[in-house]
């Protein structure tokens, strides 16, 4: 359907949040945002574009600066309210090439061009009269408007500026752009769409098409992520050798050219994501944003990510190592009574749980001139689970984060996250596949469309929607 979408100039005093909010609303980036004063200096448009579609679109526009003399002209005219709007239309032909207005003419223009009014307050400093000028030049304008209050800092005085912002505009929200959530910003559209009559219905279009295309960013990420550990888990590395037998030092390479291989489509895979999110500053960045400290085969991520033995064999991801006795002894904590035997049983797992042997190395190509090291696909079971988690960790944190923020962006990892989203029966399912993935036979395509299914309701449990 065409329909001509809704523009809305987000304007107010200066370093209040103005490019802040139009980067969270724009999911943009690339908005400059500073906290020098003064940092916007030209309008710019950021239309937030889905699907080859503008949904709607905003203008970041300078702060305020000579809101009283600006006043103080309009006054002059002293008309009546139907030629308020003609007033400031004048105000903007007078002083067009008029470098003292150049703020005002920048953030005004927009809105006599017709776009809705978006007033950005900070409501951690406290409310005074210096804005009054501000919000009653907009009154003349004529244009529909809300105001937002944004809380820079911790002080709260909110209820004083909706209380004085509620005089000049007949809608007030408090909306935090740095941690503001999808529910948040379908909120605001829906506010946003009450502005003005004829714009409810393309409004309403606007958020229609907005929570499609969440959907979809949510179904992309699902199939980035099994596509990622389909193709992780059944890739096998090859090495030429020089000479018959295979050197110490050929086997290390191999299994350090598979681990590069590994960690290079997590990388991959997590740029992806951030791409389908529309964070294209962390793009640009060279360490993906995730684990920067916490290699893919470190004891740090199984320890956060991975299964524990308990979790490993309830699972059945044991490779039938321990059966019978030996699990209820082991999970019944009775490992201090366990006889000879059993012990040994349970050592050896232990070593087929520990994160040193991902996969065999065989030596082939004896019968034809060539012979080369082959490794993969991955047998370790745990591994699906660590780098399923650090995937859907990862994925959480971007689609969370902001497109308001500037600094560089770390991942605090908990044992918590895992607990969120995998219990007993989601790690039976999840473990089928992959043991399918892991397997040479080549991959069923169903299978991963089944896997991605689950991918996806677990991303909606773990992504705040
Ligand atoms: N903690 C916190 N900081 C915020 C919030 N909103 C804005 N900021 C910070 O406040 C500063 C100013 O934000 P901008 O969005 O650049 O403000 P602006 O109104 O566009 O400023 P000018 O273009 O200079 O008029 C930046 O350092 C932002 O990171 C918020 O909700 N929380
Ligand atoms: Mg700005």
């Amino acid at each position: 359907m065409n329909f001509s979408h809704p523009k809305f100039a987000v304007v107010g005093h200066p370093n209040k949040g103005k490019s802040s909010i139009v980067a969270s609303l724009a999911l943009d980036d690339s908005v400059q945002i500073s906290d020098t004063p003064g940092t916007t200096l030209k309008k710019r448009s950021f239309p937030l574009v889905a699907d080859g579609k503008i949904l709607y679109e905003l203008y970041d526009t300078p702060g305020f600066q000579r809101a009283r003399h600006v006043l103080e002209w309009l006054k002059k005219h002293d008309v009546s309210a139907d030629k308020k709007q003609e007033a400031v239309q004048s105000f903007l032909y007078a002083h067009q090439e008029d470098e003292r207005f150049r703020d005002e003419i920048e953030l005004l223009e927009p809105i006599m061009e017709g776009a809705g009014i978006i007033y950005v307050a900070d409501g951690s400093k406290p409310y005074s009269q210096e804005y009054e000028a501000e919000m009653e030049i907009l009154r003349w304008t004529g244009q529909p408007s809300m105001a937002l209050i944004n809380l820079i800092d911790q002080a709260d005085y909110v209820q004083e500026w909706k209380r004085a912002l509620e005089q000049y505009f007949k809608m007030v929200r408090v909306f935090n752009p740095m941690t503001a959530t999808f529910k948040k910003h379908l909120q605001l559209l829906e506010s946003m769409a009450q502005l003005k009559e004829e714009w409810t219905a393309p409004m309403k279009i606007s958020i229609k098409y907005f929570e499609q295309y969440h959907e979809q960013m949510l179904c992309r990420t699902a199939e980035t992520i099994a596509q990622l550990m389909a193709e992780s888990l059944a890739h096998v590395e090859r090495l030429t050798l020089k000479d018959k037998e295979a050197a110490a030092t050929e086997e290390k390479k191999i299994e350090e050219m598979y681990k590069k291989t590994l960690r290079d489509l997590e990388y991959k895979s997590q740029k992806n994501i951030e791409k389908i999110w529309h964070h294209g500053h962390l793009q640009k960045e060279e360490k993906s944003l995730a684990f920067e400290n916490m290699d893919l085969f470190s004891k740090q991520s199984a320890s956060i990510f991975g299964l524990t033995q308990k979790e490993l064999i309830v699972t059945g991801a044991t490779g039938g190592a321990i059966t019978g006795a030996g699990v209820d002894l082991l999970l019944a904590g009775h490992t201090l009574l366990l006889g000879g035997a059993i012990g040994a049983v349970i050592g050896g797992a232990s070593a087929y749980f520990g994160f040193e042997k991902l996969a065999k190395i065989n030596l082939l190509g004896q019968k034809l001139g060539q012979k080369y090291l082959q490794i993969g696909p991955m047998e370790n079971q745990n591994f699906p689970f660590i780098l399923l988690g650090r995937a859907l960790y990862h994925a959480q944190t971007v689609a969370s984060v902001s497109h308001a923020r500037r600094e560089k962006l770390k991942l605090e990892t908990n044992q918590a996250f895992k607990n969120q989203w995998m219990d007993e029966s989601k790690r039976k399912s999840l473990y089928r596949y992959h043991k399918k993935f892991q397997s040479e036979a080549k991959i069923d395509a169903e299978d991963i469309k089944t896997y991605e299914k689950m991918i996806l309701e677990i991303l909606k449990k773990c992504i705040n929607v």
